[in-house]
């Protein structure tokens, strides 16, 4: 198995969790976006979308984490990273859908890289800071009001929900206007994570990658 990542990459990181919860070994491969590798012909050969991640399994090659999650959860479904019942499955997608295809796109790298590009540094950072803070809103006030949630997204044990939301935390953290002390149900969250060994092991700077990036 091979996982086509990058240390700071909050979609690769996604992955890197469930394949450290799976116990699942991967060779990794480092794909610099700092140095804009993905566009280089070699990767776009392997992902013509030139993102990461990509994991190659079984002489398969899949791109988007979900597909990933989705695809290393039926091949390797022990230990199960979703719940046992269909509605309790349905929940923990839609949290992890909720970041991935409402949050995480609006603060994209190539997102900010075009509003950089496009207009001032100041209407860029309140598009950032309009969008980040809205769906940390809307998680916390879905999470903390929920029964289903625990000390994990959904109950006690870390699912999809948990492998999907704590690298956009990551993200969150890099962004000085956000205080992550107004959503205390999604902090609360990271922490019980961050003590799991798995969390631990997939986490950006334990990436071998992270020491060969010149970005501060
Ligand atoms: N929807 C994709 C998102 C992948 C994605 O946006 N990856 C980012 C890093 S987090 C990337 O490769 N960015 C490179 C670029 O924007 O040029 C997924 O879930 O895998």
């Amino acid at each position: 198995m091979k996982l086509y990542t990058y240390w700071r990459s909050s979609a690769a990181y996604r992955v890197r969790i469930a394949l450290a919860l799976k116990c699942l070994e991967s060779e990794i491969v480092a794909i610099n976006l700092a140095k804009r590798e993905q566009w280089k012909s070699e990767y776009a050969a392997v992902n013509p979308q030139s993102i990461v991640p990509t994991l190659q399994d079984n002489g398969l090659t899949i791109s988007q984490s979900v597909a990933i999650f989705e695809y290393l959860e039926e091949t390797y479904p022990t230990p199960s990273l979703l719940p046992g019942d269909p509605g309790g499955r349905a929940r923990v997608r839609s949290v992890a859908q909720a970041v991935a295809c409402e949050m995480h796109p609006r603060l994209a790298s190539r997102t900010r890289d075009y509003l950089t590009r496009k207009f001032t540094a100041s209407t860029r950072d309140e598009w950032y800071a309009h969008w980040a803070n809205q769906g940390l809103n809307m998680l916390e006030d879905w999470l903390s009001k929920d029964p289903s949630t625990g000390k994990f997204c959904h109950g006690d044990t870390p699912t999809m929900a948990d492998c999907f939301l704590v690298p956009q935390l990551y993200a969150a953290k890099r962004y000085d206007f956000l205080d992550l002390d107004a959503f205390p149900t999604l902090k609360s969250i990271d922490a019980h994570c961050a003590r799991h060994q798995a969390f631990q092991k997939a986490a950006p700077d334990q990436q071998h990658d992270m020491a060969t990036d010149c970005r501060p």
